[in-house]
């Protein structure tokens, strides 16, 4: 069945996706199995592809756009109910890069463990990092990056943070496909999460 969604991911049939999805859902499939040995094991095919220029930008902005359309679906399963919420943070993609899936996939994941997340979306600069840290009073700053250009980005936001004062009452959480917690130690991160579940357990244990 993941090799089902894999495939139809690939051959980007939007609708054969959602039913392989919601097939696997009816035989009881777990809604995490589904994302990760499905949909991202099919992003990361589609990222292989791109790098041997078997795809190109169109394509894989098309894969993106059916893997967030099939993410809706699981979405109820796989976030809790909350309530009330336990903290603020802010979030968002750093400059220069335009990778959204999973950075979404944390916001949602945080919002579900009771956050209020300000999700400032792609490319977002060190100054509008502050500017949202300052508006919402949020006590977390989380940064994600997709590419190994824009990881700088995140040392440069760190640095930025500590020139305007917040350094001291905001915690730094990193993550991203190339980003490790090697590089969240060297650029003086609080912490560094390698998924969506774990980024939002680490933001409700900083909290
Ligand atoms: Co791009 N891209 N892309 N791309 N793309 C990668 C990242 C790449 C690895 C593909 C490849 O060559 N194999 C490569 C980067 C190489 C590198 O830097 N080492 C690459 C490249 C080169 C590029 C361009 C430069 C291509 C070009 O123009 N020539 C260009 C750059 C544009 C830019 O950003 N300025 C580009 C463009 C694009 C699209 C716009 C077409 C599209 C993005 C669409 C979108 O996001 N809305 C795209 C895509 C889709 C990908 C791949 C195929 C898939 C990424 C993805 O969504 N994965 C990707 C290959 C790959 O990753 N295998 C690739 C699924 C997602 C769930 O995983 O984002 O890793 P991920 O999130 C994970 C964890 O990393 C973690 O949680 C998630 C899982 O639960 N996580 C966090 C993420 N953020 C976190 C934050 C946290 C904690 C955890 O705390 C704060």
């Amino acid at each position: 069945m993941y090799q089902s969604i894999i495939d139809a991911l690939l051959d980007l049939d939007e609708e054969k996706v959602i039913i392989c999805v919601r097939q696997a859902l009816e035989s009881q499939m777990n809604a995490g199995d589904i994302l990760n040995r499905g949909l991202i094991a099919g992003m990361d095919v589609v990222g292989d592809r791109m790098e041997k220029e078997e795809m190109f930008i169109p394509e894989v902005l098309k894969a993106a756009k059916i893997m967030g359309a099939a993410v809706q679906i699981l979405k109820p399963l796989l976030t809790e109910d909350s309530s009330s919420s336990k903290g603020r943070i802010v979030i968002g993609t750093v400059k220069g890069d335009l990778h959204d899936i999973g950075k979404n996939l944390c916001a949602m994941m945080m919002e579900s463990a009771g956050l209020e997340v300000h999700d400032l979306g792609v490319d977002i600069s060190p100054e509008r990092f502050i500017e949202a840290l300052r508006k919402t009073d949020s006590k977390i700053l989380c940064m994600s990056a997709l590419l190994t250009t824009t990881m700088p980005m995140m040392k440069r936001t760190i640095d930025a943070l500590v020139e305007s004062g917040l350094r001291k009452t905001v915690k730094v959480m990193v993550g991203g496909a190339p980003v490790t917690q090697n590089y969240a130690n060297e650029i003086g991160a609080d912490a560094y999460a390698p998924d969506a579940g774990s980024a939002a357990k680490a933001a409700r244990s900083i909290i």
